[in-house]
């Protein structure tokens, strides 16, 4: 039924880590809807487009199956399923890693350690690549679930599992050896989706405002008076000011400069422009930058 009324559909994890934040970049594109976890669709009002609202494990398959035109998944998962799908867009979001711990005592101290020891995972597409790449011969313990406990109870003699704090590997007394895999969010596609020309172009545009976001994010706009001779130095000053916006103002030998710049360097930034000359500096946050 919705498979075939041409509007795009996307897959969504249903609740867990990465749900709000999926949901606010689709905001952020400027979709309204109601998000509703317990329905499976939920519509755009003002996007021909239908959230389709799942366990993240299933995601992949949706997608390359057509279910979903579109989907936000977890590289970890994506690379484990090894489904056909394309790659859109990396989000910046549910940031993790795929890491090798043993337990604090281990004798393991590197990879090769590892030769025949029992690795206990719930990635073992993922981990039996990173094993053969490296040319170590272990043996993968397929776990479902609570893969920290497995060197307490012996099932294991190291884990591989996901990581993002690493409190949860500390209190389980692991002691992090080596990453395999550093993941974040991402925009996927299927295939054929990409060929359809009235979903092509609905996708194109979801894609340019889901860009300009990302683009935007974790920047500020700045905007200054100061002398027109101190614009030189200015521009030393703010890292990204390469081609700033320098308005003359009526005031004879003052300009307006405009720029963006970062956020994590923004208040240095601000007191390095003031001594240097600057004065009413105005800050503000930008919704989105399209190039
Ligand atoms: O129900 P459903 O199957 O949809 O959800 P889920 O429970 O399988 O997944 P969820 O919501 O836990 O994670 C979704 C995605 O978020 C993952 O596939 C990763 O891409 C990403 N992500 C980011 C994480 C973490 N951070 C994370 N910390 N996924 C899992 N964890 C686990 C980790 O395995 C550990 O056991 O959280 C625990 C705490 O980690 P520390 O290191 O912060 O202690
Ligand atoms: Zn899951």
């Amino acid at each position: 039924m919705l498979a075939t009324n041409g509007r795009l559909k996307i897959a969504l994890q249903r609740s867990g880590r990465l749900t709000d934040e999926s949901i606010g970049l689709l905001r952020a594109c400027g979709l309204e809807f109601e998000f509703q976890k317990q329905s499976l669709y939920s519509p755009s009002r003002n996007f021909p487009l239908d959230i389709l609202a799942i366990r993240d494990d299933d995601i992949p398959e949706y997608v390359q199956d057509g279910v979903a035109d579109l989907g936000i998944v977890g590289q970890n998962i994506l690379r484990e399923k090894k489904t056909r799908v394309k790659e859109l867009l990396p989000l910046g979001f549910g940031r993790c890693r795929l890491m090798i711990s043993v337990p604090q005592r281990s004798t393991i101290r590197a990879t090769r350690d590892l030769k025949r020891k029992r690795i206990g995972t719930t990635y073992p597409g993922i981990l039996q690549r990173f094993l053969t790449e490296q040319g170590v011969n272990a043996e993968i313990i397929k776990l479902s679930g609570s893969v920290e406990l497995a060197p307490t109870l012996d099932v294991a003699d190291a884990i591989c599992d996901i990581v993002s704090t690493g409190s949860t590997a500390r209190m389980n007394g692991l002691r992090p050896l080596l990453t395999v895999l550093e993941s974040e969010a991402v925009l996927i596609a299927n295939r054929r989706s990409l060929q359809e020309k009235a979903k092509k172009a609905d996708i194109e545009r979801l894609l340019i405002r889901a860009r300009g976001y990302l683009e935007a994010r974790g920047k500020r706009y700045l905007m200054m008076n100061a002398p027109a001779k101190a614009v030189p130095h200015l521009k030393r000053i703010i890292p990204s000011l390469k081609s700033p916006t320098v308005v003359p103002l009526a005031d004879s030998g003052m300009v307006a400069v405009h720029s963006v710049v970062a956020e994590d360097v923004f208040w240095d930034v601000m007191e390095n422009l003031k001594k240097a000359g600057a004065s009413d500096i105005i800050v503000t946050p930008i919704e989105t930058i399209i190039r």
